[in-house]
């Protein structure tokens, strides 16, 4: 077993996984995810291909979601009841608008990998295997020195035991260059390795056929005919390999390898949403990784998973070498303790890890569990659910120094135009695009009729408007012009078509509105004005930007000076949800949508009384919550410039909302928390939000010394920080462009020296704690604490 690096993250546990949710590990290459168990007698590895789905094209009934009868005049209908009563219950306007959900369909397990291993004794361990049940035989007679481990740095699971007098050893990966799952069996004695491996499916019809020591799964769904299939090839080193009926036997091996390549003949096409037949593509992969040597494939994977994951690291405090990761979770208060810092900083590292590992170009986006399901019925059917998740997996792409992990967002986003266009003209009349609650690989961008969870086109907007996050932290003029611009343009267009006058007022407002999943509908709820105002003045930022669509520059500019904010103070100090004033201080709902402008919008800023009035909704909420919730929280008190209250939260989510596995929970695993603690904790240490790159903004208490290198702030701007007693110490700032660099923090307001890479001094001005370098792209500057220096 390779020994892992000193100072790389590990999750790790003394006995082997017995249930997939709370206790396997993940591995994944953004297409492909797997699951590994690591049995002694037997072990599984369930695995995953992110376009496996039911539903869409081929399936019964399938509509898109958008209405299948005219409703003339129902929406009208909705509207002039909001605008003659105020209000509307989520009932009565789903009975109006909404339409049962046909041929939504849901993300799929693809299947199992079996393997069951010899002791090395001589003893076969092949156990008849007809399939299916899980086996964890830790405490049989003999087996010493378990362990289990996940690498974040190395990307690699292993496990390890001696068992029979032999030492096993087992490592696997999943390759994003190579498009394989990659496995070595292994034992600290040659000529040992005995197994026999085959695979098992959970769609019917499925069949493995067997030869040359390859496994070829293939099937179709049937529900809506995709084809799929995966192979496998086993490489032994030494010993026999034999072909049985649905599964290959290694006997007597020095060293076994298999490879695992699987595919749909998805595509990511309007209307079809088919492509070619996926065997060529497999067997490419296979063949191709089958004929590498296991160090090369090896040697390439972690290249390319180092390039990524090494960019940032946090560093709280060591972790303690010999506590398993389930029990130093377990062991979690949120106190002063080391462990719990290594914790932290485990949970920073594991969430970046899963990033990369669900999310990678050439695929679909991370949905509700990232890559990973082993359930023909998954919760939320691991969907794209727009009203928050799918936003949150991505919020820490560009601040956690990942962002090529959001192409596959922008792609996807990018392929729900041409469905949204559709349900936009069908459904509202309107030029643009929308899409609401929730959707799939299929563009299903109308509604169903689940009361209190259909209703949202604002998602559009909000999709679209995190696009142009990526453009302030640097993807350059290319990529707004190219992929950014047309998706919020269209998405822009959709709401000056929708939005509608308040008699009340004159203003313009969203009707009806809802906020996510609360409440009644209404006219100009709060997040539905911020969302559409972000969008249109995004949009307008960026068309003026490229000199682009005059009259709509016009058009937009016009509706902004008429929009409502959807920003109010209410009679409790409250920020309101609702243009009404009907926020009960004792609703401790999860969503906290009214908050938008203050995280992820940026209009609310801290120390005003629009954030004043935040703090109080969100004091309200209270500590709480799912699993995500807890984690937007996190990031709202970081926003608020409390660190303290955002590592309360972090706490929260540790201690009541993360599984053994790190894996956050709903409950169940729902992996958007994950991404949301990390943006949370990048936001705690560095906010750009607001025209500064502000330095250790929320730090916690809980937190008086360490460092984060490779954080981004918007403008380009790439920052390590190291801090002791609370401030900061040392600050590296790598310009990615030349002009202005205003950066913010406590250190600056007392002694500090600032040099460049060559050890001059910068042209800068200061006021206060506010430091303005007068940059030059490529060029680092590094602001240390200097008592000896003048003020
Ligand atoms: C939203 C949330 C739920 C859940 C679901 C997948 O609808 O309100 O809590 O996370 O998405």
């Amino acid at each position: 077993m390779t020994t892992p690096h000193p100072d790389d993250p590990v999750l790790r546990y003394d006995a082997p996984a017995t249930d997939w949710e709370t206790q396997a590990l993940p591995i994944g290459n953004g297409a492909l995810g797997a699951m590994v168990f690591g049995g002694v007698g037997r072990e599984r590895i369930q695995f995953n291909e992110k376009s496996l789905w039911t539903g869409g094209p081929g399936s019964e009934g399938y509509d898109h979601g958008d209405w299948t009868r005219p409703r003339p005049g129902a929406l009208a209908e909705v509207r002039a009841r909001i605008d003659a009563e105020g209000r509307m219950s989520p009932e009565a306007v789903a009975a109006l608008l909404g339409q049962p959900r046909r041929g939504y369909g849901a993300y799929q397990p693809f299947g199992d990998l079996w393997i069951d291993l010899a002791d090395g004794s001589g003893t076969s361990g092949r156990s008849g295997g007809s399939g299916g049940a899980e086996e964890s035989d830790r405490d049989g007679a003999g087996v010493t020195g378990y362990r289990r481990e996940l690498d974040l740095g190395e990307a690699v699971a292993r496990v390890g035991y001696t068992s029979g007098g032999v030492e096993h050893l087992r490592e696997y990966f999943a390759s994003h260059p190579g498009g394989v799952v990659v496995g070595r069996i292994s034992t600290g004695t040659p000529g040992r390795v005995s197994f026999t491996l085959r695979l098992s499916c959970p769609h019917p019809g499925a069949r493995v056929t067997v030869s040359g020591g390859r496994l070829i799964l293939r099937g179709a769904l049937a529900d809506n005919g995709m084809r799929f299939e995966a192979q496998v090839q086993v490489v032994a080193r030494g010993g026999t390999r034999v072909d049985g009926d649905g599964h290959v036997t290694v006997e007597g091996a020095d060293e076994a390898v298999f490879v695992l390549s699987a595919g749909t003949d998805y595509a990511d096409v309007h209307p079809r949403y088919r492509g070619a037949d996926p065997r060529a593509r497999v067997t490419a992969a296979v063949d191709e990784a089958a004929g590498t040597p296991y160090e090369r494939l090896r040697a390439v994977h972690r290249a390319d998973h180092r390039a990524l994951f090494d960019r940032c690291r946090l560093d709280l405090a060591p972790l303690p070498a010999d506590v398993p990761t389930d029990r130093l979770r377990a062991a979690y208060t949120g106190g002063p303790s080391d462990g719990d810092r290594a914790l932290e900083a485990l949970f920073f590292a594991y969430g970046r890890y899963l990033l990369i590992a669900s999310s990678r170009p050439g695929s679909l986006p991370a949905n509700l569990q990232g890559v990973w399901n082993d359930s023909v019925n998954p919760p939320w059917s691991a969907d794209y659910h727009v009203n928050i998740n799918l936003q949150m997996n991505y919020w820490p792409a560009e601040p956690a120094n990942l962002a090529e992990t959001a192409e596959p967002y922008d792609r996807y986003v990018t392929s729900l135009v041409a469905p949204g266009r559709e349900s936009a003209r069908r459904m509202f009349g309107a030029r643009g695009w929308v899409v609401h609650d929730e959707t799939t690989p299929f563009g299903f961008t109308g509604v169903h009729d689940w009361a209190t969870a259909f209703w949202f086109p604002e998602a559009a907007a909000w999709l679209a408007r995190q696009m142009y996050e990526r453009h302030l932290f640097g993807a350059g003029p290319s990529y707004l012009r190219g992929t950014a611009y047309p998706v919020m343009r269209e998405a822009a267009v959709f709401w000056l078509d929708t939005l509608h006058v308040d008699p009340r007022d004159g203003t313009l407002v969203v009707s009806p509105s809802y906020s996510p999943e609360h409440g009644d509908f209404s006219a100009g709820a709060a997040m539905s004005q911020q969302i559409v105002l972000d969008l249109l003045t995004t949009t307008l930022e960026a068309a003026r930007e490229l000199g682009e669509d005059p009259a709509l520059q016009a058009e937009i500019a016009d509706a902004l000076a008429r929009l409502d904010p959807g920003v109010r103070i209410g009679s409790w100090g409250q920020l309101q949800e609702w243009k009404g004033d009907w926020d009960d201080p004792g609703d401790t709902h999860r969503h906290l949508s009214h908050l938008y402008a203050l995280h992820p919008g940026s209009r609310v800023r801290a120390s005003t009384p629009e954030a004043e009035a935040a703090r109080v909704s969100l004091t309200a909420r209270g500590d709480g919550g799912t699993g995500w919730s807890k984690a937007w929280k996190i990031n709202f008190w970081a926003r608020l410039l409390d660190g303290d209250h955002a590592h309360r939260m972090l706490a929260e989510q540790l201690r009541g909302s993360t599984l053994d596995n790190l894996w956050d929970t709903h409950p169940p695993f729902q992996i958007d928390g994950n991404f949301g603690a990390v943006s949370g904790m990048a936001e705690m240490l560095l906010q750009s939000a607001h025209g500064t790159v502000h330095v250790l903004p929320a730090l916690p208490a809980a937190w008086p010394r360490g460092s984060v290198t490779g954080l981004r702030a918007r403008g380009d701007v790439t920052v390590d920080v190291s801090w002791t007693g609370g401030t900061a110490a040392r600050i590296v700032l790598r310009a990615g462009r030349t002009g202005p660099l205003k950066v913010r923090a406590a250190v600056i307001a007392g002694p500090h020296d600032v040099r460049d890479a060559a050890g001059g001094r910068p042209r800068t001005t200061r006021d206060g704690d506010l430091l303005t370098i007068d940059a030059r792209a490529g060029e680092s500057y590094t602001v240390t604490a200097d008592a000896g220096a003048p003020g």
